[in-house]
């Protein structure tokens, strides 16, 4: 285990990324962690305590809709107080010298938006939109999040525009997202347990169509025998090392 600053960047990455014009990051929890977002799983994961999969369900939410609501305040907040952090800033600079970069998110927390990336697919939404059970109606900045589950005027419960586990992914979005997996050149996967499906199947879409595939983690994951680069450390020391090596060998 590493901790970014004594890594060493392999030189054959750089010389792929000199080549390379289509770049993707795969994302998931840990790229958030060094903002204060805590993971779902991990060493460091914080809803250890909670199984997301015994929240983050259309059952749950029907049997107890203000404990599940209660989760989502809770998480609302800290992701409101949040900053971007030096992992999401380097993938947005990295915009400014290749050609394509393309980001594809597990995440809901839009902290890649705020970063200034600008192609994002975000595959399990965005927890600061919400929406009627009943009509579908979006309902944001109206809710009053301190007083219960709000209702819809049809009077259906609101909940966040995020997938649950036994939900389909937004159609857009995960199309979006394997079509950027299967022309990238460099697809780097950044703090991702790697085992929540169909997301974490681009990897091996990526890898069936010659994408380099390049893991950035605080430790092993399920993928880590799949890639052809590993490194294991904080996406916030590691990105901007490879970006800062990459400048370095690149003449402007
Ligand atoms: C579906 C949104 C079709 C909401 C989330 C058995 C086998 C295979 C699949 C299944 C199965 N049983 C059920 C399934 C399907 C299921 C699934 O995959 N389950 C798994 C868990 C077994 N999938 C689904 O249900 C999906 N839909 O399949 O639809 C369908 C439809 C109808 C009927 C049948 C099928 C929908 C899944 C969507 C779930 N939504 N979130 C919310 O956020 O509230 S899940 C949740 O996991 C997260 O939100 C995230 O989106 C996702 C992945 O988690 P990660 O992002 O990877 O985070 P994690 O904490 O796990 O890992 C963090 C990593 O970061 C760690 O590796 C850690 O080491 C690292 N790290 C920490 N700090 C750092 C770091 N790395 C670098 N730097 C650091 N500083
Ligand atoms: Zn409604």
């Amino acid at each position: 285990m590493g901790d970014g600053t004594n890594i060493k960047i392999d030189e054959s990455l750089i010389d792929s990324l000199k080549e390379s014009e289509s770049i993707v990051f795969f994302t998931g929890a840990g790229i958030s962690s060094e903002s204060g977002i805590p993971t779902f799983r991990g060493r460091e994961g914080l809803w250890n305590k909670f199984k997301p999969e015994e929240l983050a369900n259309f059952d749950a939410f029907m049997r107890n809709p203000e404990l599940v609501w209660e989760w989502y305040n809770y998480r609302r907040k800290i992701v409101h107080d949040a900053q971007p952090n030096p992992a999401h800033l380097t993938i947005a600079e990295m915009q400014n010298h290749f050609k394509d970069v393309t980001v594809v998110t597990q995440n809901v927390d839009n902290l890649h938006r705020r970063a200034g990336s600008k192609k994002i697919f975000e595959l399990h939404g965005n927890i600061e939109r919400n929406f009627c059970i009943n009509c579908k109606k979006f309902h944001n900045e109206e809710l009053d999040f301190s007083v219960g589950v709000p209702k819809c005027e049809c009077g259906g419960l609101i909940r966040p525009d995020v997938v649950w586990f036994g939900e389909y992914l937004p159609e857009d979005q995960f199309l979006g997202g394997e079509k950027a997996a299967i022309n990238s050149d460099i697809f780097f996967v950044v703090g991702t347990s790697a085992v929540v499906y169909p997301a974490a199947g681009l990897v091996y879409t990526a890898k069936a169509s010659g994408a380099t595939i390049i893991e950035i983690n605080i430790e092993e994951t399920e993928i880590s025998s799949s890639v052809n680069y590993s490194y294991f450390g904080k996406a916030g020391e590691i990105l901007p090392r490879i970006f800062e090596d990459y400048k370095l060998r690149t003449d402007f």
